[in-house]
C-alpha cells in the first residue's frame, strides 16, 4: 500500500499578513486525511511542525522575518526528506509558499539520493522568483523558486552544498503576476513559463502533456507546488493575494487528472490557504478535492484516452 505523510507547517510570516497558520488546521477539517484513506492510502498526520532553532545566520537586508522562515525551511527540509526517504509522500499542508524553500530542499536532497533528477510544477498566479535585491515587498513567499535553484541570496538558512533544482526544470503555469526585475530572472535562468496567455491559447491539457514528457524523457521526479491563487478567485476566494483570471475548476482537476495519471508525482505542497479570508470553507474543500483527484479519485473509471 503507498503511504503518504502529511506534514503541517503553519508558517505566516512570509506572507505579510496574518492568517495562514491557520491554513493546515483548516485542511484537515476539510478531510484533506479522510479523502486520501478513502483512497486507500495508508496515511500518517505527522502534526504541525515546529521551527528549529537559528543562530549564525547572516543579515540579509530585504527579508521580512527570515529567522522563522528560516526556521521552517530547516525543519521542513530534514522533515520532507525523512518521509520521502521512508517510502512516503510527502504532503504538506502550508502556510504560506515560503515553505517551499523548505519542502522543495527536502525533494531535491531526495533526488539526489537516489539518482533522479526533480522537477517542480508551479501552479500560481505568481513566479515567487524575486529575491531579497528585486522584491518589492520583502515577503518571502515571493522568493521560494530563487530560492531553490540557488539564486536567491540568503542560501546560508540551509547547510552548504545543498542540492539545488535546475531552473530549466522548473514549470509554472498559471502566471499572471510577475514584478518586472523578477520577469528578466526567470528569462535569463530559463524557466519554463506557462502564462495564462498561453493557457488560453494551448488549453491546459496540452500544457500538462509537454510537461510530463519532459519528465519521462529524464525518468524524473515531480514536486507539484499548488497555491491557492493559480484559481480564479470566486472559486477560491481564501488568499491573501487574488488575482483575476485564474484557473477555473475545471482546468485544475484536469491537471490533477493528468498529473495522477502519470504516475510522477512524488510530493505536494497545498499552500496560501488563508481560513481568515475564506467564505465559508470554501477554498479548503476546493484544495482538498483537487488533492483527492491528485492521489486518483476519478469520475468514471475509463481506458486510457491520452497520450
Ligand atoms: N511578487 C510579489 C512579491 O514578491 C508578490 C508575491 C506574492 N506571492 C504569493 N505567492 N502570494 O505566490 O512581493
Ligand atoms: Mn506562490
Ligand atoms: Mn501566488
Ligand atoms: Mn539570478
Amino acid at each position: 500500500m503507498v503511504s503518504i505523510g502529511l506534514i503541517g507547517v503553519p508558517l505566516e510570516e512570509g506572507s505579510g499578513r496574518r492568517g495562514c497558520s491557520m491554513g493546515p488546521t483548516a485542511l484537515r477539517i476539510a478531510g484533506i486525511d479522510r479523502v486520501m484513506a478513502d483512497l486507500g492510502f495508508d496515511v500518517t498526520d505527522h502534526g504541525d511542525l515546529r521551527p528549529e532553532p537559528v543562530e549564525h545566520l547572516g543579515r540579509h537586508p530585504g527579508t521580512k522575518h527570515l529567522p522563522i522562515v528560516a526556521g521552517y525551511t530547516r525543519a521542513l527540509e530534514a522533515a520532507t526528506f525523512d518521509t520521502a526517504e521512508k517510502g512516503a509522500v510527502p504532503v504538506i499542508l502550508g502556510g504560506d509558499h515560503a515553505l517551499s524553500m523548505g519542502s522543495v530542499s527536502g525533494m531535491a536532497r531526495y533526488a539526489a539520493a537516489v539518482g533522479r533528477p526533480l522537477f517542480v510544477l508551479w501552479l500560481d498566479a505568481h513566479a515567487d522568483f524575486n529575491t531579497p535585491e528585486t522584491s518589492p515587498s520583502g515577503n518571502m513567499h515571493g522568493m521560494p523558486v530563487a530560492f531553490f535553484c540557488g539564486q536567491a541570496e540568503f542560501a546560508d538558512i540551509l547547510p552548504p552544498g545543498r542540492p539545488l533544482v535546475d531552473p530549466k526544470r522548473v514549470y509554472q503555469v498559471g502566471i499572471r503576476s510577475v514584478d518586472e526585475t523578477e520577469r528578466q530572472e526567470i528569462n535569463r535562468h530559463g524557466v519554463n513559463v506557462y502564462d495564462m496567455r498561453a493557457l488560453d491559447e494551448m488549453g491546459v491539457a496540452a500544457i500538462v502533456k509537454e510537461i510530463l514528457k519532459a519528465v519521462e524523457r529524464e525518468d524524473g521526479l515531480l514536486h507539484v507546488s499548488l497555491d491557492v491563487d493559480f484559481l480564479e478567485p470566486d472559486i477560491a476566494p481564501g488568499v491573501g493575494t487574488t488575482v483575476p483570471g485564474g484557473a477555473t475548476f475545471r482546468e485544475a482537476h484536469l491537471v490533477m487528472e493528468m498529473l495522477c495519471d502519470s504516475g510522477r508525482v512524488s510530493s505536494l505542497d497545498l499552500v496560501e490557504l488563508n481560513p481568515f479570508l475564506d467564505d465559508r470553507g470554501k477554498s479548503a474543500r476546493v484544495m482538498v478535492e483537487l488533492a483527492a483527484s491528485l492521489f486518483g479519485r476519478r469520475i468514471l473509471d475509463r481506458p486510457t484516452r491520452s497520450g
